[in-house]
C-alpha cells in the first residue's frame, strides 16, 4: 500500500449541479488546492449525497464528471491529491451504516440541513436524514487530521467527531478524531441577491449565485446587479453592510488582499466601483477555470482514467478500516 508521511486531509463536494458556484470555490475548493501541498490529501465527488434529494440519473453522470474537471481546472493536481467518487468506494456506504446504528434519531434529526432540506421537499428520503453518518464514514474512513469545510457543515463535523469518540470508546481506540478547518473569513459566502442567504445550489434564482463556469458576460451582470445597502461608503460590516461585505470577501479571497487594505482603496468611491472592478477580477480569476474545465471534458477517458486509479488508491486506504470496524463489532 501505498503510504505517506504527511498528515492527511480529505473532504468532498456534492455532483448537484452542471458549475460549482463560487461559495464552492472560495469556502471548499481554493482550501482543497491549498492543502495538497502539505497533506495526503483525499478529495471525492459526492454522487451518493447527491441523491439524497431526486436526480436525473444522466444528469448525475454528467455532472459527476463535470465536478471531478473542475476539481482539476482550480487547480486539483491528481498527482498530489486523490480524486475519486464516492459510490467507487463501497466503504462508505458499508461504514455509513455502522455508524448510523450508533447515531440517535435525535442526533440526526436535530441537524440543521435535514431541518432546511426536509421542510423544502414534499418527499422526504431516509437518506436525506441519515445524511450525516454517511458524511463520518466519507471522512473516518481514512482517519484524516483536518477536513476543510464551509461553515454550513461545522455541525455535521461536530457529529462525526462525536461518532468517532463513541465508536472508540465503545469498540476500543479505531478512528482519528478530525478537526473541522472553517476559514472565518470565507466559511460563508453570501447570495449576492440575498446577503442574508449562503450562495448555494438550490436557491430558485441563479441571479444571485456566480458559477465557476458562467461567461464574462453573465458572471459581469451579476456582479454589478448584486444587492448593495443603505448608505454610500464602502465598509467590511457584515452587521450593517451584509452585501458590500460579502463583495469585500469575495475580492479579498480572489486577490489574496486583506479586505482593510480594499477597503482602504476604495476611500470615498462608490458601490459601483467596486462592482466594475470586482467583476474584472472574477472574469480574470475565473475564465481559466471554465477554460480548462471544458478542455478536460473533451477527453472523457482521460478524466474516467484519473477517477479510477484515485478510487483504487481510496479503496486500498478505506478497506483497512472497514476491516478493523467489522472486526471491532463481531462481523465475521
Ligand atoms: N456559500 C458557501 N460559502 C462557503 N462555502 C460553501 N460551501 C457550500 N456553499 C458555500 C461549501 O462547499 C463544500 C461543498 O458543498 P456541498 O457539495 O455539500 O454543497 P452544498 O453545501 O450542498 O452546496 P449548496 O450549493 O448549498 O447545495 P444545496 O443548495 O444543495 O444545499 C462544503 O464544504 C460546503 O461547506
Amino acid at each position: 500500500m501505498t503510504t505517506s508521511s504527511l498528515p492527511r486531509t480529505v473532504s468532498g463536494i456534492q455532483a448537484t449541479s452542471d458549475s460549482l458556484h463560487l461559495g464552492n470555490f472560495i469556502g471548499a475548493l481554493q482550501q482543497f488546492v491549498a492543502h495538497q501541498e502539505s497533506h495526503d490529501a483525499f478529495y471525492f465527488i459526492a454522487n451518493m449525497h447527491a441523491i439524497t434529494v431526486e436526480q436525473d440519473p444522466t444528469d448525475l453522470r454528467e455532472r459527476t464528471l463535470r465536478t471531478a474537471a473542475q476539481f482539476i481546472a482550480a487547480g486539483l493536481d491528481p498527482e498530489k491529491s486523490t480524486i475519486f467518487v464516492q459510490s467507487q468506494v463501497p466503504a462508505h456506504p458499508q461504514l455509513s451504516w455502522v455508524l448510523e446504528c450508533t447515531t440517535s434519531m435525535g442526533e440526526a434529526s436535530r441537524m440543521t440541513q435535514f431541518k432546511d432540506k426536509s421542510a423544502k421537499q414534499e418527499h422526504v428520503s431516509l437518506g436525506l436524514l441519515t445524511y450525516p453518518a454517511l458524511m463520518a464514514a466519507d471522512i473516518l474512513l481514512y482517519n484524516p487530521q483536518m477536513v476543510p469545510v464551509g461553515e454550513d457543515q461545522r455541525q455535521h463535523l461536530e457529529l462525526t467527531r462525536n461518532l468517532a469518540e463513541r465508536f472508540n470508546y465503545r469498540f476500543g481506540e479505531t478512528f482519528v478524531v478530525p478537526e473541522a478547518q472553517i476559514l472565518k473569513a470565507t466559511a460563508k459566502i453570501y447570495d449576492l441577491q440575498n446577503p442574508g442567504a449562503k450562495m448555494s445550489k438550490s436557491l430558485p434564482s441563479p441571479q444571485g449565485r456566480i458559477d465557476l463556469l458562467d461567461d464574462a458576460k453573465s458572471l459581469t451582470k451579476k456582479i454589478k446587479s448584486a444587492v448593495t445597502d443603505d448608505g454610500k461608503e464602502i465598509a467590511y460590516d457584515p452587521q450593517a453592510k451584509p452585501g458590500v461585505s460579502n463583495l469585500l470577501t469575495i475580492y479579498s479571497s480572489l486577490t489574496s488582499r486583506p479586505v482593510d487594505d480594499i477597503v482602504a482603496d476604495y476611500e470615498g468611491k462608490m458601490y459601483g466601483h467596486l462592482k466594475v472592478d470586482l467583476a474584472e477580477i472574477a472574469v480574470e480569476s475565473l475564465a481559466p477555470v471554465r477554460e480548462r474545465t471544458e478542455e478536460l471534458l473533451q477527453d472523457r477517458a482521460q478524466l474516467q482514467a484519473i477517477l479510477d486509479a484515485g478510487a483504487a488508491k481510496a479503496n486500498e486506504i478505506a478497506e483497512v478500516t472497514l476491516r478493523d470496524v467489522y472486526d471491532k463489532v463481531g462481523f465475521v
